[in-house]
């Protein structure tokens, strides 16, 4: 038996907190009523907000320069979904995880799927991965996979992606999210008209192979690891592959895969107003693909960017169904702790863009009534929300301060004890 975190040592925990957390869920009660708000529609629908753990943000992450793995770090996808497991457990707000093939791969999904079920833990969108050589793997993917040059190496990506569908299906999930690297490092390396064609054909092969309740995520990203050009490198790319590929191929935003400064709450409602936003990778950045942790570096875009979606979700718009998973790299602090804050940080967001009142909001927009339209936004963003997640975290089981808790469980320690450190230094993302 391995170590896990009881539920009555959480309970323990939660009990001198306790009363602080209902004085200060009353005030806030109090002061939203006055703006004519009701505090529990929105703790219900805070309560009722999930985002998906990538199963590589559980490890230690790092860059080409190196990594620096921690104590206990989850030798494979077994130890991976007990740490899931346990965000969850303590944060109540992550029921899914987001696992990536072959990081993730074992010799029975069987297996696999009831020891998530047996841990509370499901599985949302499967990662394909051609932008690594496996050991063996007859083509090489240097110079691309689904856009490749040669025909056998499309073949052999689609074979890779088809293969990631029945895995997902073995394991309840319901999407395949599809990020390639394939781009080039100079002008006239690659013909940017003919990759995207080789895209689309490739992509239609997988796409064929959906079963008729999946959904296919296309991730695009500006840069890294290609820095001339990315075949997939915006949304207006993206949205155009989906378009041509058909209804189950939509697009899926990660924070940081845009150029600084970009405005990706337009990017969001364009997205959701062609009825093809997939859903998000969060994360944050300040320069490039940081994969920072959610909310560490511009909580106010954060904001904005659920600011899109309740709007979106208020007015009913069609095909609005977004998945949401985090997507980081913890490569200096502990990744559990990252993944709790980070979840906290999304429902922060949700919460605040829960709190913005709408018709007013509409009101001052329609008379131009500028200063007023971006103070009725900061109202709801300067709100401290923290007693509606700490409520509905505590009303479903999980810890008043996560962090804490865990950190108070020894969590890391008995995880240490379990699993023998891997020798020798390492370098690269997972
Ligand atoms: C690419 C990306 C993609 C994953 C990878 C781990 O930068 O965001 O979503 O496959 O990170
Ligand atoms: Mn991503």
């Amino acid at each position: 038996m391995t170590f896990q975190i009881a539920a009555d040592f959480i309970a323990a925990q939660n009990l001198s907190a306790a009363p602080a957390v209902a004085e200060a869920y009353a005030a806030l009660s109090r002061q939203l009523a006055r703006r004519g708000v009701d505090l529990e529609t929105i703790t219900a629908k805070v309560a009722a907000f999930a985002v998906a753990i990538p199963t590589w943000g559980v490890g230690t992450g790092g860059t080409r320069f190196a990594r620096f793995p921690g104590p206990g770090e989850p030798r494979g996808i077994f130890d991976k979904l007990e740490d899931c497991a346990t965000v969850h457990q303590l944060t109540r707000a992550t029921p899914t995880c987001s696992p990536h093939f072959p990081w993730d791969k074992v010799d029975d999904y069987g297996e696999l799927a009831d020891r998530a079920a047996a841990l509370g833990v499901g599985f949302d969108a499967v990662n394909s991965n051609t932008f690594q050589d496996q050991t063996g793997q007859p083509l090489s993917y240097k110079f691309g996979s689904l856009t490749h040059s040669q025909r056998g190496v499309r073949d052999q990506a689609v074979g890779h992606n088809v293969e990631c569908i029945g895995i997902g299906e073995k394991l309840g999930s319901k999407a395949l999210t599809v990020w390639i690297a394939d781009g080039s490092n100079f002008p006239g390396q690659s013909n940017l008209n003919r990759v995207f064609d080789w895209y689309l054909e490739s992509m239609s092969a997988i796409y064929a192979r959906l079963p008729s309740d999946w959904r296919v995520f296309l991730e695009h990203k500006l840069c890294e690891p290609a820095f001339y050009s990315t075949v997939i490198s915006d949304w207006g790319t993206s949205l155009m592959a989906a378009e041509a590929l058909g209804p189950k191929a939509h697009c899926l935003v990660d924070l940081g895969h845009h150029a600084p400064n970009v405005n990706i709450e337009q990017i969001v409602a364009r997205l959701i107003r062609a009825g093809r936003l997939a859903g998000f990778h969060f994360n944050d950045s300040k320069y490039g693909d940081d994969d920072l942790d959610a909310g560490s570096v511009d909580p106010f875009r954060l904001f904005r960017v659920f600011n899109e979606l309740v709007d979106a979700s208020a007015r009913g718009a069609a095909g609005f169904d977004p998945a949401y998973m985090l997507d980081q790299s913890h490569n200096v602090t502990d990744p559990i702790e990252s993944l709790m804050a980070s979840a906290m940080e999304v429902e922060r967001a949700y919460a605040q863009a829960l709190l913005v009142d709408r018709a007013a909001l509409e009101a001052a927009q329609e008379a131009n009534d500028v200063m007023r339209a971006l103070s009725i936004l900061k109202a709801a963003f300067v709100t401290d929300v923290s007693p509606i997640l700490t409520q509905a975290r505590l009303r479903k089981g999980g810890a008043i301060d996560p962090i804490a808790v865990y950190r108070a469980s020894n969590y890391r320690a008995h995880k240490a004890k379990e699993r023998p450190a891997a020798s020798g230094s390492s370098s690269g993302i997972v």
